[in-house]
């Protein structure tokens, strides 16, 4: 079954909105296979984001996953990769479908809730990024 990394971002647990999340991700027929708090470092934070590096939100995008803690899941459903950005909605929450979690939940592009993997190649990347071999077994 095909598996993605999904990132409930530092916005969502702030805001309190964990639980509004989750049950969208369950009500879409994703299965939570794997999911924990972690409160990313500076250096995680650009790692998991290099291919952004040099661009001009990048320095914002570094303060925001870093300010407080984020939740982070692997989740598991047919084409689950783009089933998940479908969930998600686009980028900028204002040119997300209604019924997306960014267009529904997200206050701007900068803080939009939720990440999802673009590809099959960057989940099983982003998914050891957070989870150990012994975590994933
Ligand atoms: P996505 O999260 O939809 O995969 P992305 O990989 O292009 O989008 O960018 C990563 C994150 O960086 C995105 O969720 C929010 C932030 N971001 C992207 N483009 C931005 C911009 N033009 N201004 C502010 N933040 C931006
Ligand atoms: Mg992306």
């Amino acid at each position: 079954m095909e598996r993605t990394l999904a990132i409930l971002k530092p916005d969502c647990v702030q805001r309190n909105l964990i639980g509004k999340v989750i049950d969208r991700i369950e009500s879409a027929g994703f299965k939570i296979v794997r999911m924990k708090m972690v409160h990313l470092t500076r250096a995680m934070a650009e790692g998991f984001y290099e291919v952004h590096n040099g661009k001009p939100f990048f320095a914002e995008l570094v303060n925001f996953m870093t300010e407080t803690p984020c939740v982070v899941a692997v989740l598991e459903k047919n084409n689950c990769v783009e089933a998940w950005r479908k969930t998600m909605g686009a980028t900028n929450p204002q040119n997300a479908e209604p019924g997306t979690i960014r267009r529904d939940l997200a206050e701007n592009m900068g803080r939009n809730i939720v990440h999802g993997s673009d590809s099959t190649e960057n989940a099983e990347r982003e998914i050891d990024f957070f989870f150990s071999r012994s975590e994933l077994l």
